[in-house]
């Protein structure tokens, strides 16, 4: 109904090849901040294989048409419009050359070409292209590019494209020009450049074959002390991508550039990556651990897109997760082996735990809404709407899946196969699976179901011991359960789901595992399932005594897993279960289920008790010397309050809160002392190192400081946390200190030792905008009280001379932060909340689209949640959809409210 009730929707099934095709492109820009004249010669021909079209329409938007040549001789028929250009009959093959005029000074969405900072910079992707010149702005039109940038010299001494540098020189009138040419075809949206007082920091390194290559990464001049850790970052990654997949870098050089006005982390432009400075500056004083991992996490990401996405790019946007979920893999692989490398599955656990915990988190609650779409998506209205945690995250569990069925090995073989096919083209996610089918000689049809059914699915497990006949069989049944309604239309039959699954003896240990059928047992005590049918049982054979299951080992499909374990049983996998993902697992079952209950009683007003066996579970974690402190930390913290109201048949945020509140309180109480001794054995004295053993540590340490704080007595805590935050040296240990304040003076309304680590904070870090951006996050996420709601705290914080709504960061650390990571707060029974999110979404809507519709979304749940607050969700908006103007904001709300 949507749909037709909605104009310009874009179909998958409507794909048609262009009706034209462009070669080479020239460009030349004269840039000017208000003004930039940009004149593109074309080489244009027909498609053969395409319909034929007497008209050439290229897509054009918020240009000034000025000029069209064809072959050098001025050409009348050219008609500028609201969405582009079109060239009435035009030849078969010629020369066009186009001028237009653009302004970047005044490009707040930062699509195009924009102005920050006073330097210029380009986002492309996916459709910005064509707010710089009239072009087939589409990814199934690939043409080698050649750019000539000129500028005034003494302010923007730096000229940057992508490629190679071809020359550079002065011009009259103090200008000056360079010259780049990109050898490589690509589509337009992997266009870039950057103009601007910038220096970088330079390596040259040889790539696997011997050639030299220039690393540079580019910031403005006061960060240079912060690029470090991103060049070593790009040079692992060139390693990595050679050592695992074969993949050189083709070009000479390669670029890094940081900008502080982006819409999103970062842009893998050919040859010149843009990047939001959050994923880009680092030193031990400014960031934090957790900006480290992600800072290596984003620029493995973009240089990786340079074969999965640019080398071998999509046919059309609908493919878009055959780059994104491809690359998405790649970079989790890449983390995983930089922390534990191949073999190490304790620390390799630990990165997949964290990703685990964002799909479920996130994902799954975008499968659960009206945004459900499948990986590749049916339609849009607005593809910028599209970069979603299921086009990424699930797209990257999909593309998990072929190495958990055909292994590392194998998953290389479909890999090289794909490039042998597929490179210099545009293609399909259906192109990928018929590589990995056919390097693996197996027949993949049932799995394109994984790209094209929404909606999480379910696997139900019931199990058998028969005693006699030392037979174990475990039948698993699939479907999705009660879907969204957008989900539901998408659903045809059972998925080809890996099911890895364990069995564990009653001394904790692996038991071996043979299968109906099978001569002997295999050697790994972990078999992987092939789970086909929507009702199957796998029958083991020889098995001495009735085991614990382990399912879904290493989360080796994106499914939800129902099996009725006890408590004890939960326990004993916490305690023993060699899939360490497994035995994490265990814990955050025991702990849902425990806060589920009590977030039930909350609401309802019955009082809270916590059963002693759940706090000895975590006693046992807390003082495991074996396990490793990043393990700890990850086992030891609750689940989200968002991913809890989720869980609940009535989302209740308050309820949530007060029953996660109670438990962590009755957890620092009852566990004051192991808290204690943790928290003084993590410590990491001596010079900051950014390791995944170190920063193990101080996560423990710091979630042990964050545990004391919710003590009665908050007092110890506070001498604890005001001794950390003075002696810190790295900003690790500094915001956790900030923020075990915050969150122990929340009760009282606030504390001056908060207040005073408050002030401290932002006048020493006054010049470090994504330090501010903490301090900005920090103030919205923390804990509110009755006397003191957080809305008011932000309410003033909007008025703060430092803050800038044009600022994507900014605007994401305060308010952002307030509406999708405060959850508690922000579903105030009020709806002062939802009458400030509208409030913002409607002042973003003017300023960019993308950054609003990206708020818009916080809303979209709002079916699920309890009566009161739905109608004040329902109320604001219906608000939003009466006054925005952007497609990209009105999708999303016409989605939520249809
Ligand atoms: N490909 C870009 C995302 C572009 C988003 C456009 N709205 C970054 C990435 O995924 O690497
Ligand atoms: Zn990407």
């Amino acid at each position: 109904m949507a749909d037709t009730a909605t104009p310009n929707v874009i179909r998958r099934a409507d794909y048609a090849p262009p009706a034209f095709l462009i070669d080479t492109v020239a460009l030349e820009f004269d840039l000017v901040p208000e003004r930039t004249v940009v004149r593109n010669t074309m080489r244009v021909r027909r498609n053969p294989d395409a319909s034929h079209a007497s008209n050439l329409e290229l897509m054009g938007e918020q240009l000034e048409f000025v000029s069209a040549t064809i072959d050098g001789a001025p050409f009348d028929n050219a008609h500028a419009h609201e969405h582009g250009l079109t060239l009435s009959n035009v030849p078969d093959h010629f020369e066009l050359t186009i001028t237009s005029i653009c302004n970047p000074a005044e490009n707040t969405t930062l699509s195009g070409l924009y102005v920050s900072g006073g330097n210029f910079f380009t986002q492309c992707e996916a459709e910005g292209f064509r707010r710089i010149t009239y072009f087939l702005d589409r990814p199934d039109v690939m043409a080698t590019f050649t750019v000539t940038l000129r500028a005034s010299k003494a302010d923007y001494p730096v000229l940057l494209s992508n490629g190679n540098l071809l020359e550079e020189g002065d011009l009259p009138d103090g200008r000056h020009f360079a010259r780049w040419e990109d050898p490589f075809r690509k589509p337009s949206y992997l266009f870039a450049l950057v103009a601007g007082k910038l220096v970088a920091l330079e390596e040259r390194v040889k790539s696997g074959s011997g050639k030299e290559k220039l690393l540079q990464v580019w910031v403005e001049p006061h960060d240079l002390d912060k690029t470090r850790h991103a060049m070593d970052s790009l040079i692992n990654s060139i390693r990595w991508d050679e050592a695992r997949f074969g993949l050189e870098l083709d070009l000479d050089r390669f670029m890094i550039v940081a900008v502080s006005d982006f819409n999103m982390g970062a842009m893998e432009n050919k040859g010149l990556n843009i990047f939001n400075t959050k994923y880009v500056l680092a030193n031990p004083e400014t960031a934090t651990d957790t900006d480290f991992a992600n800072i290596e996490a984003v620029v493995g990401h973009e240089y990786f897109h340079n074969w999965t996405g640019n080398r071998v790019t999509c046919r059309d946007w609908f493919q878009l997760s055959l780059k994104e979920g491809l690359t998405v893999f790649r970079d989790q692989e890449f983390s995983a082996d930089m922390a534990g490398g191949a073999t190490d599955e304790a620390a390799r656990a630990t990165k997949r735990i964290e990703d685990v915990r964002v799909l479920r988190q996130m994902q799954f609650a975008e499968d659960a809404g009206p945004m459900a779409h499948p990986v590749r998506p049916e339609s849009y209205v607005e593809i910028n709407n599209f970069y979603t945690m299921t086009v990424y995250e699930k797209g990257s569990e999909v593309v998990r899946m072929y190495q958990t069925l055909f292994g590392r090995d194998g998953f290389r073989k479909g890999m090289d196969l794909y490039f042998k096919r597929h490179d210099g083209q545009a293609v399909t996610c259906d192109d990928f699976r018929h590589a990995l089918a056919d390097a693996n000689g197996r027949d993949l049809a049932q799995f394109e179901r994984w790209y094209s059914q929404a909606g999480t699915p379910r696997v139900s497990v019931r199990t058998r011991y028969d005693a006699a006949q030392q037979r174990y069989s475990v039948t698993l049944a699939q479907g999705y359960g009660d879907a969204a309604p957008a989900a539901r239309e998408t659903q045809k039959g059972p998925l080809l789901i890996p099911f890895a699954i364990g069995l564990i003896g009653k001394d904790g240990s692996d038991l071996s595992l043979q299968l109906e059928g099978e001569t002997r047992a295999s050697d790994s005590t972990t078999r992987v399932l092939d789970f086909t049918q929507t009702e199957q049982t796998f029958t083991f054979v020889n098995v001495a005594q009735e085991p614990l299951p382990s399912l879904l080992r290493n989360f080796s499909a994106p499914v939800i897993v129902e099996y009725d374990y006890s408590a004890d049983q939960l326990a004993f996998l916490l305690a023993h279960d060699s899939d360490p993902f497994n035995r994490w697992e265990a814990g955050q079952r025991l702990a849902t289920r425990e806060l589920l209950t009590l977030a039930g009683r909350a609401a309802t007003g019955v009082p809270l008790q916590l059963d002693d066996s759940v706090v000895a579970a975590f006693a046992r974690v807390l003082t495991d010397e074996t396990l490793s402190p990043s393990f700890r930390e990850l086992a030891l913290m609750l689940p989200s309050e968002a991913y809890l109201a989720e869980q609940m048949a009535e989302s209740n945020p308050a309820a949530v809160h007060a029953a996660r509140q109670f438990v962590r309180k009755r957890l620092a109480n009852a566990l004051r002392k192991d808290w204690l001794a943790v928290y003084e054995k993590h410590r990491t004295p001596g010079a900051y190192e950014a390791t995944p053993e170190a920063s193990g540590h101080r996560a423990l340490k710091n979630l042990a400081l964050s545990y004391l704080a919710e003590l009665d007595d908050p007092a110890e805590a506070v001498r604890l946390a005001s001794a950390q935050y003075d002696a810190a040296n790295n900003m690790t240990d500094r915001s956790a200190a900030l923020s075990a304040l915050l969150n122990a003076a929340a009760a009282n309304g606030g504390s001056i030792e908060a207040q005073q680590a408050l002030d401290d904070f932002y006048r020493r870090f006054e010049k470090e905008p994504l330090v501010i951006d903490k301090w900005f996050a920090l103030q919205a996420t923390q804990r509110g009280s009755a006397q003191r709601p957080v809305i008011e705290i932000v309410r003033k914080l909007m008025a703060h001379p430092a803050f800038n709504l044009k600022n994507p960061n900014r605007a994401r650390s305060l308010i952002f932060s307030f509406c999708a990571a405060n959850p508690a707060q922000f579903h105030a029974e009020d709806g002062s909340g939802y009458a400030f999110w509208a409030d913002q979404v409607i002042a973003l809507d003017a300023i960019n689209p993308q950054v609003a519709a990206r708020l818009a979304r916080s809303l979209e749940l709002w079916r699920r949640f309890t009566p009161t607050l739905r109608d004040g969700m329902r109320a604001a908006l219906e608000k939003v959809a009466s006054q925005v103007k952007s497609r990209d904001v009105r999708e999303i709300v016409e989605k939520a409210l249809a």
